[in-house]
């Protein structure tokens, strides 16, 4: 089925349901609270008749500037509603039990097709940012659908933030046409760029302590480990933390970079970025999986750290034997 047929299924299943419920995943980014508000507002403005809701669990305060979502409803309500799940790979990181409840459920997202939840799946690898795919879909129905600015603000801060200000792979001319048709919409760019650009001062401090702390390995790799005690000495949140990974993004010679996150006594959540080298696979043998040049993945112990730090020193290694014109 190409994108156009599944697109045209989802639009179908939206006008069929006169409840809907967009649902994201747990510890939700830029771009998981962006493409469900912003899915909200567009599908609000353009059938007014009907129920729409953005259920999660609370997140965090630094999205403040976006809209608030909506109240929990009963299971009833799930079992008359269209679900849909935005930016999330696989059920596990669902952060809405009741979706099971519901006699539909469509999966939009942008990540390695992992699990094909939904009984409609709609994912493209080639969007760096679910919020795109929303805003490629107002605009392929864009006479039946309406766009508002609130809707999409919220896209708008959906595409900068998983873009990295549109400095990752995959951003190209029709990224950024989508992001001008936002921008049309006439939402204020640079206030938004107020808000995401301000940290606290603690993460500022922590910021430095990394910077003069982090390790490397021979063939380079860049990393750093995140205790617990380190979290409570610099009074941040694991999310606030683990956000902080950019710092190491530009590391001379440093083609893998990787934070470890101790969220539980011993149990870290692990980030990892590249150029250039691939490191999904290295992800996936920890549990994790991602993009190519972004992935996520938990190890249980310093044992396993080590280990998983030595393999990335041998992709690094690899890499950079292959390929000597890029460096
Ligand atoms: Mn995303």
């Amino acid at each position: 089925m190409n994108h156009l047929e599944i697109k045209q299924q989802i639009l179908n299943k939206i006008e069929e349901y006169q409840t809907i419920i967009i649902i994201r995943h747990v510890r939700p980014d830029g771009d998981c609270v962006g493409s469900a508000l912003g899915l909200r507002e567009i599908l609000r403005a353009s059938y007014p008749e009907k129920r729409i809701l953005s259920v999660a669990r609370p997140r965090s305060a630094f999205f403040d500037f976006l809209d608030p979502d909506d109240a929990d409803v009963g299971v009833e309500t799930y079992r008359e509603a269209l679900v849909i799940v935005v930016d999330t790979a696989n059920r596990d990181r669902i952060d809405n039990d009741n979706y099971v409840h519901a006699p539909f459920l469509i999966k939009i997202d942008h990540h390695i097709p992992v699990e094909d939840y939904g009984h409609i799946n709609y994912v493209r690898e080639d969007m760096p940012a679910t919020a795109l795919i929303i805003a490629d879909f107002y605009k392929t129905f864009k006479d039946k659908l309406k766009i508002t600015t609130a809707a999409a603000r919220a896209l708008f801060t959906g595409v900068v933030t998983d873009t990295g200000r549109f400095k990752y792979p995959g951003v190209g001319a029709a990224i950024l046409n989508l992001t001008a048709m936002l921008l049309e919409c006439g939402f204020d760019m640079t206030e938004i760029y107020s808000y995401l650009y301000v940290k606290d001062k603690d993460d500022y401090k922590l910021q430095g302590y990394i910077l003069r702390k982090f390790k490397t390995t021979p063939h380079g790799v860049a990393y750093f480990i995140i205790t617990r005690r380190l979290l409570k000495k610099f009074a941040l949140a694991p999310d606030a933390a683990s956000a902080l990974i950019n710092v190491l993004d530009s590391i001379k010679g440093h083609i893998v970079w990787i934070f470890f996150i101790e969220n539980k006594e011993g149990v870290f959540r692990v980030r990892l970025r590249s150029r250039h080298v691939p490191i999904n696979e290295l992800a996936a043998r920890y549990e994790g999986g991602g993009h190519a040049q972004a992935a996520g993945a938990t190890v249980y112990n310093r044992r396993q750290i080590k280990k998983l730090v030595a393999e990335a020193d041998e992709l690094v290694r690899a890499y950079k034997e292959e390929h000597p014109e890029v460096f």
